[in-house]
């Protein structure tokens, strides 16, 4: 092993220099050599990004210690691996959580500031890697964040997508995608690998034969092969030495194909090749709903599992163990179903390219991996035609339809004469055209399945997964979501956590039940005050920011009432928008109207072919443009849409909610997790029972939550009953005035038609019930309004929120996984 010395020089004779001393001196002189020597600049003529990229290396050097160590230790005996798989990370920026992780931020800032250097600017020239869609891809990296604080050896596997999720700007009230050119001017936080490749194949055939010991074979002629290469990034831990791997594939040519093409004289060909291989990793789809039938979406699934098979089987093998005890060192989680063909994907690895009989690859192929399923909407649940799958992975197709012939002789010998039972649990869909369903293959090929709340979990059990709880619900359970603190407390509400910390010492931040002793200080005037303060200082920043994007002044003193998140009908950002409207008629006609002044903050992307999500953002907009520009509710209602909503900016936006808005129907939202975020920074939940609402509920108590709407089984029921919305339109006065102030034009310049799918969708469809929710929903705006003008219990109730976040903290969740799925336990990293 590699000691170091106290003047940092290793025992193996490695001087690490002045580059791992994390003095002031040290680092300053660091972050000069990297202007020069990796940026090639004098400090004069260093444009920000070079002072960027120069304190990004310097940082970065920080790690390489760490990550090396844990690297290596990841290849000792007794350490088990998690492997994450995840077509998604949504990361947001490195540099201003690995100061926080190294315990080194302020130190940092305040060098900065004495040398005359804007840091703020500085940390703002970061782009962040948009790898992700929203909740999914964000969990994972949250996942990552407290598998590295809770010292758990992982890797996290992916896609190193060129453009992640498109940037989105608002023009005449409409959304317009930009491509994100993360990529532009480098990334100093990954490392590339080139000598850690992998070949993918795609397409061709199968052929059977016999082996040198007569046994049956069969070996894949594909039609096309790509190379993946490895790119690295660290992932550091709180305060820990340990630094996991973030290993992120991309597509480039096979160098015998260009050269064969090259070679014939074909030079077209040569450089045609090369661009169809890279399109595979060229870009993120950008939809939070899964895209049928897309085969370059089918191919970037295979292509980034492969590689991670193929990669873990190499650690594998370094190792020397024996194949069949693969499941003891690497414990693989499946991020939804669009890495599940790595169910396929070990079995053929296993069978036909380490000789490895049928049953006892498929034990080990059972023992690997575990499965966290993400949706509840029927229509999300992955599926591919039989045909495409078949054309691209003819050997998979084999495999899979193996595995469903054992699986159905399983049912039917379970459930004898229930032939109905077993097509609906064929991992093949032959309802109306043959599907292969991902999700099926996930649960049939792993040892655990999870949702991620209680309410989804027991939802899973009873609906949607139904059949497979049936018969083998020993594989169920649930892990309830959560996200770091470290990002969503510490890095974004520094005033707070200050505050905090003050008052209960900083040991929260890896052990955020400790909030919980907040509660001791609730009574206390000046505390609450400088809570207060806290708040309308975030607030103002948030309204600052607003300015300069949108050009809207807003009152920071107002009451600030914020939904961020993807653009979905579900999650029912127009219900939201009737609110306003209803509001904006009760002034309109009373313009003596008491309200408490309230800023309606909206943010959140749609897929770019989601025309109803679009005409949402379109209807804000026009809502916001007519409200704020009218004298008579001027300094009591002003609207948002804040455009661009990521990681990035949502450091501005959740430590400055009073209200949270989540709002979805009961039954539709898996979990959420912008709803943790808001909670743990004090905004107070105006939400239906629906995901981990009811968990926050229950924790923060019923009286600290503004809770309304049908519950999961009364949507249900509902729907059952025949839901009629024309009849509440009907019935509801104020309902029906909102609505025909949309239809009438009001919004729209008199154009009566450009919400009128909108409209008419409500009116006689409605298929998320914002009308049979919207009575309840004004009404608890109605205690919202009230509660507020009381600004002291307001602030205790803040402080509540806070003080009972605990549970949700990604550490929490994590450590389920480790205990009751992965079994695997913290091994410390020790760099002497
Ligand atoms: C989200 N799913 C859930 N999917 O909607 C949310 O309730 C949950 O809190 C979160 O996962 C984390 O568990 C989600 O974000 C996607 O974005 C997929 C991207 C790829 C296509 C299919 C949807």
């Amino acid at each position: 092993m590699v000691k170091k010395s106290k003047s940092g020089q290793s025992s193996a004779g490695v001087n690490f220099g002045s580059r791992a001393d994390l003095s002031i001196e040290g680092l300053r002189r660091t972050f000069r050599e990297h202007l020069y020597y990796t940026q090639g600049r004098f400090p004069d003529g260093a444009t920000r990004n070079d002072l960027y990229m120069a304190l990004a290396y310097t940082v970065r050097d920080q790690l390489l210690d760490r990550w090396i160590k844990t690297v290596e230790q990841m290849g000792r005996e007794d350490h088990k691996v998690v492997s994450y798989l995840s077509a998604e990370f949504l990361l947001g920026p490195h540099l201003e959580n690995n100061l926080i992780n190294l315990g080194i931020y302020q130190k940092v800032c305040r060098t900065a500031e004495e040398e005359g250097i804007d840091i703020q600017a500085i940390f703002d020239q970061e782009e962040e890697p948009g790898l992700g869609n929203g909740g999914l891809g964000r969990l994972a990296a949250c996942y990552l964040d407290s598998l590295a604080t809770l010292e758990i050896p992982a890797i996290g596997y992916g896609i190193r997508y060129e453009f992640g999720i498109f940037d989105q700007a608002i023009r005449d009230g409409w959304q317009v995608e930009r491509t994100d050119e993360w990529l532009r001017l480098g990334n100093p936080w990954e490392m590339a690998r080139p000598e850690i490749a992998y070949q993918v194949n795609f397409g061709g055939r199968t052929e059977p034969y016999e082996d040198d010991q007569g046994r049956y074979q069969v070996r894949w002629i594909p039609h096309r092969t790509v190379k993946g290469v490895a790119y690295d990034t660290p992932i550091l831990g709180y305060r820990v030495n340990t630094c996991n791997l973030l290993r992120l594939w991309k597509a480039e040519a096979v160098e015998s194909f260009e050269l064969e093409a090259f070679n014939v004289g074909d030079y077209y060909r040569a450089v045609d090749e090369k661009i169809y291989s890279e399109n595979i990793t060229k870009v993120l789809y950008p939809n939070d709903e899964p895209v049928q039938g897309k085969q370059l979406r089918l191919e970037q699934q295979y292509f980034f599992v492969s590689c991670s098979l193929q990669d873990m089987l190499r650690i594998y093998r370094l190792l020397g163990g024996e194949l069949s005890r693969f499941a003891s060192r690497f414990a693989i989680q499946l991020n939804d179903t669009h890495p599940a063909i790595a169910i396929a994907e070990l079995m053929r690895l296993l069978i036909d390219e380490n000789d490895m009989d049928w049953s006892t690859a498929w034990e080990v192929t059972c023992n690997t991996f575990g499965y966290t399923n993400h949706t509840l909407l029927p229509e999300a649940l992955e599926k591919w035609p039989v045909d495409l799958f078949a054309g691209l992975f003819p050997r998979h197709m084999e495999i899979i339809f193996e595995i469903n012939r054992r699986f159905l002789e399983e049912v039917s010998s379970r459930f004898p004469g229930d032939e109905e039972r077993v097509a609906r649990m064929s991992l093949i869909d032959e309802s109306g055209g043959r599907y292969v369903r991902m999700a099926h293959l996930a649960c049939v090929g792993s040892k655990a399945i999870n949702g991620v709340a209680e309410l989804h979990t027991r939802l899973l059990e009873e609906d949607v997964l139904r059949d497979f709880y049936d018969m083998m619900p020993e594989k169920f359970s649930n892990k309830t979501n959560g996200v770091t603190p470290r990002r969503f407390m510490v890095l974004s509400n520094p005033g707070l956590s200050r505050l905090i910390s003050g008052k209960i010492g900083d040991s929260w931040v890896s052990n955020p039940e400790e909030l919980k002793q907040l509660e001791n200080f609730v009574d206390d005037g000046a505390f609450r005050e400088e809570w207060h303060r806290v708040k309308f200082e975030n607030k103002r920043k948030l309204s600052g920011l607003i300015h300069a994007r949108t050009g809207i002044e807003v009152d920071p003193s107002s009451l600030f009432d914020i939904q961020v998140k993807r653009l979905h009908e579900y999650k029912r950002q127009h219900l939201n928008v009737l609110h306003i409207i209803a509001l904006y008629n009760r002034i309109k006609q009373d313009p003596a109207y008491d309200l408490c002044p309230r800023t309606f903050i909206f943010g959140g992307k749609a897929a770019p072919g989601y025309f109803m999500a679009k005409r949402i953002i379109k209807l804000i907009n026009s809502v916001a443009e007519v409200v704020n520009r009218d004298p008579d509710v001027a300094g009591r209602l002003k609207i948002v849409f804040f455009p661009d909503f990521n990681v990035k900016n949502a450091k501005f936006v959740y430590p400055a909610a009073d209200l949270s808005e989540q709002i979805s129907t009961a039954g539709k939202e898996a979990s959420g997790t912008g709803n943790m975020k808001f909670s743990m920074n004090g905004a107070l939940t105006i939400g239906t029972l629906d995901g981990a609402n009811v968990e926050i509920r229950e924790e923060v108590g019923v009286e600290n939550f503004f809770l309304f709407g049908l519950t999961a089984e009364e949507v249900c029921s509902l729907q059952k009953n025949g839901y009629q919305p024309f009849e509440y339109y009907q019935s509801n006065q104020e309902l029906q005035a909102v609505i025909d102030r949309i239809s009438s034009g009001h919004f729209s310049n008199g154009d009566q038609e450009l919400f009128k799918p909108l409209v008419d969708s409500l009116l006689f469809h409605d298929t998320f019930m914002l009308f049979a929710d919207f009575g309840a929903y004004v009404n608890a705006q109605k205690h919202v309004d009230q509660a507020y003008r009381d600004q002291e219990r307001w602030t205790r109730m803040s402080i509540l929120n806070t003080a009972r976040m605990g549970k949700f903290s990604s550490d929490r969740a994590v450590r389920e996984y480790c205990r009751d799925i992965w079994h695997v336990k913290p091994a410390p990293v020790a760099l002497e």
